[in-house]
């Protein structure tokens, strides 16, 4: 069934939530894996892409490696926060993904920042991810597509909590690619 006809038929579901995905790669042709990766998320079933943010190419954090490119995604979906999380594991799986050391580079890394307004603390899903606020390679991309989004547990918008960034002087090492428009649809 085709995205378009499931809608058609199904219409838009109540259940739909509004969730928030990092992606970031620093192994192979990453723009185009983020740009392909994007695509492969949207035409998952029960997940929609809503926004999406320009490309960043961000310095590394954590262990000497290649620059990131990095981006962020809204997305409208009916999956549970496990089932989404599952999801995009796989999808990490498909390009090739090898786990070895903690922060080390990667092909493909798709977080889970946010699910609507939930806090979940569960091995292997934290809600929001724990370390959001912190990285300027999540909260710039973030930026373009939801500043108004309310961090369920620190109570400040994504723009409240870049500004919080900038004003520590920790918005360095993010450069916008300037050939890929964000959008929100
Ligand atoms: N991800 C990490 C560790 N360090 N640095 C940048 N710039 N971008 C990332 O996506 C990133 C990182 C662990 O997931
Ligand atoms: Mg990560
Ligand atoms: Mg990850």
């Amino acid at each position: 069934m085709t995205k378009a006809f499931e809608q058609s038929v199904f219409g838009r579901s109540e259940l739909d939530v509004k969730a928030a995905i990092a992606l970031g790669s620093n192994l192979g042709d990453s723009n185009k894996i983020i740009t392909d990766a994007i695509a492969v998320i949207d035409t998952a079933p029960g997940i929609q892409v809503a926004g999406r943010s320009h490309l960043y190419k961000t310095a590394p954090v954590g262990p000497p490696q290649p620059d990131y490119i990095n981006a962020c995604i809204t997305v409208s979906t009916t999956l549970s926060p496990r089932n989404l999380l599952h999801k995009l594991l796989d999808i990490e799986g498909q390009y090739g993904r090898v786990r070895k050391e903690r922060w080390g580079a990667r092909s493909l890394d798709l977080d889970l920042l946010l699910y609507g307004d939930r806090i979940i603390e569960l091995p292997g899903l934290s809600l929001p991810h724990p370390r959001m606020h912190e990285r300027a390679f999540v909260l710039v991309p973030l930026m373009d597509i939801a500043p108004q989004w309310s961090h369920p547990k620190l109570h400040r918008t994504i723009e409240q909590l870049f500004t919080h960034l900038a004003q520590q002087k920790l918005l360095t090492g993010v450069d916008r690619l300037v050939s890929y428009e964000s959008q929100t649809v």
